[in-house]
């Protein structure tokens, strides 16, 4: 199995890109897509390099601020914005601003991000704008009842639900009951993983309108995916989108560089395992998104081929995504 030090899923010598990286003024990752007024806006972390050193806890992701990205077509250069919201700017956050999303409701739009408090324990903050590309202004506390990373929203005909979850640095697994275990606890092999974790979001989109709860994922014979299985368990990066009335959530196995995909009929699962979006890209983390802009899908992710493989300093990418006839995603290899 890779650690995160010594293990990157794709050499960048090896690596011959289809897709150039969106931006090139900064390094960005993590993107998180969505069309507002026929326009394309990507969320994404802005990477940097702080001069720490890596560990299996991702302390060398030490980001501060987010910029946005937005396209009025995919034939034309990609537009990145000024800072959209500083750490220094939460007053409740200490450091490593990781992967965003973002949600419109009633031309109000709302940044959600994962920070560390001041206990060095990671919370899902949410900051408010009037377009969507900010600046966002944070709320002064995180999200009543969240926890751990990558905050994803899905928009299901106006009501909203938050995902979030990582294993690793991002925490699931020191939450047990609701309430943060300094000792970390996982399943055995043979035990059903850590799962994602869902609520439905309030009215006012600034708090849970639900405690948290696991989302189900399941192998192709209706048994909960196991701890073990690390081709298939959640890693972390959640995703939602709607695809000819059926619900697709996708993620990252981490240790295995995937991202793979479940179906479900409801938001709220359980899902049922299909296969992979994506296969390993150059650096460590693999972490997408998947969107239909103009009348087609496109999937939205991030590599190291630019920085020659530094894991921590990405550049985000988009490829157009298609199925088959019986709307199973066709895996996409980024290189070949
Ligand atoms: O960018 C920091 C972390 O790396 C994200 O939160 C994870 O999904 C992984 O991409």
């Amino acid at each position: 199995m890779c650690g995160l030090i010594s293990c990157q899923a794709i050499k960048s010598d090896k690596a011959q890109s289809k897709a150039a990286p969106l931006v090139s003024q900064i390094y960005t990752a993590d993107p998180s897509a969505h069309v507002f007024d026929n326009k394309l806006y990507i969320y994404p972390s802005h990477d940097v390099d702080s001069g720490i050193a890596s560990d299996s806890d991702g302390v060398h992701f030490a980001m501060r601020d987010y910029h946005v990205i937005s396209l009025d077509s995919v034939d034309q250069p990609a537009t990145l914005h000024p800072k959209a919201l500083d750490v220094d700017d939460v007053a409740w956050a200490s450091r490593q601003m990781w992967a965003p999303d973002a949600a419109e409701k009633d031309g109000l739009y709302y940044l959600y991000f994962p920070a560390k408090d001041k206990n060095d324990i990671f919370r899902i903050g949410v900051a408010v704008a009037d377009n969507p590309t900010g600046p966002f202004k944070a709320q002064p506390h995180p999200i009543a009842g969240t926890y751990s990373i990558d905050p994803a929203v899905y928009n299901d005909n106006g009501e909203y639900y938050l995902y979030v979850g990582g294993i690793w640095g991002g925490q699931l697994q020191h939450w047990h009951y609701g309430k943060f275990q300094s000792q970390a606890k996982y399943p055995a092999d043979n035990e059903p993983a850590l799962m994602p974790k869902v609520a439905k979001l309030a009215d006012n989109m600034l708090s849970l309108a639900e405690p948290l709860k696991d989302l189900i994922l399941l192998d192709q014979n209706g048994k909960a995916i196991t701890q073990g299985d690390n081709d298939k368990r959640f890693f972390e990066a959640a995703w939602m989108h709607k695809y000819q009335g059926r619900y697709y959530f996708s993620w990252s196995t981490g240790d295995t560089h995937k991202i793979v995909y479940a179906i479900g009929d409801s938001p709220y699962g359980p899902f049922v395992f299909q296969g992979t979006v994506l296969e390993p890209v150059v650096g460590w983390t693999n972490h997408h998104s998947i969107a239909e802009f103009k009348g087609k899908w496109y999937l939205f992710f991030h590599d190291s081929a630019a920085s020659n493989g530094a894991t921590h300093l990405r550049s985000v990418k988009m490829l157009e995504l298609t199925y088959d006839s019986e709307g199973k995603i066709i895996p996409i290899n980024a290189y070949k």
